[in-house]
């Protein structure tokens, strides 16, 4: 078969991508079957960002390679944090502490002004230097409060739109089924035919 690496540092990705591609005719290797590859400082552009992370891996490592970029817009805040979302509040805080930091910040918000949603560009890119591109959204809202053990990021504090069950109450492929990743992956996935060919 094939062989694709998943060129992310966040295991919550790696987990997702396999799953949302199981069955997709390809290998998927994470990063750490290679020597160590060292990425650009993202900017504030999906697309930009999602493609650099495949070239850079693909071209390291002489393998095709697949990456997102991805991020949490909230309407109450203008669409921030958006491509900065991993960066949301400073270097100091994690998931948990981002998470927290986003409920902090809508505290006056009220119920109907909550909407957000999830985007994810992700990129496929081969070592001759070709690169294929796919977006997905998953529309929804943010919670008052955590709730739920599942996904990663900000999942304990969003919900599909009526909703009150978080993305983290959702099994693994309720999540991937309707998430921002698993559409992009799923639009991405007829390139795959090129890997190797
Ligand atoms: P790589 O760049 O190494 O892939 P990263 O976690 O830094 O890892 P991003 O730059 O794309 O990835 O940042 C994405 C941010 O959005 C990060 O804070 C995630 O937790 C959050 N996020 C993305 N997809 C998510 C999802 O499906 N559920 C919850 N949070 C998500």
């Amino acid at each position: 078969m094939p062989r694709v690496v998943i060129a992310t540092s966040n295991p919550g990705k790696v987990c997702e991508f396999r799953a949302i591609w199981a069955g997709a005719g390809v290998e998927l290797v994470g990063l750490d079957a290679f020597a160590p590859v060292s990425f650009p400082e993202e900017g504030d552009d999906y697309e930009a960002n999602a493609r650099v992370k495949a070239e850079t891996a693909a071209q390291a490592l002489g393998v095709a390679a697949v990456a997102d970029d991805s991020g949490l817009e909230v309407e109450a805040l203008g669409g921030r944090p958006g491509p900065r979302s991993a960066r949301y509040g400073g270097p100091g805080l994690d998931d948990r502490g981002r998470a927290a930091r986003l409920l902090a910040e809508l505290e006056t918000v009220p119920a109907g002004e909550r909407g957000a949603c999830f985007v994810c560009v992700a990129a496929l890119a081969l070592p001759d230097g070709r690169v294929f591109v796919a977006r997905g959204e998953c529309p929804g809202q943010i919670l008052t409060a955590p709730t739920g053990t599942g996904g990663f990021g900000y999942d304990p504090v969003f919900a599909l739109p009526g909703e009150t069950t978080s993305l983290a109450e959702l099994d693994e492929a309720a999540k991937n089924g309707l998430s921002h990743r698993g559409r992009a992956l799923q639009a991405l996935a007829p390139e795959l035919a090129r890997v190797g060919a």
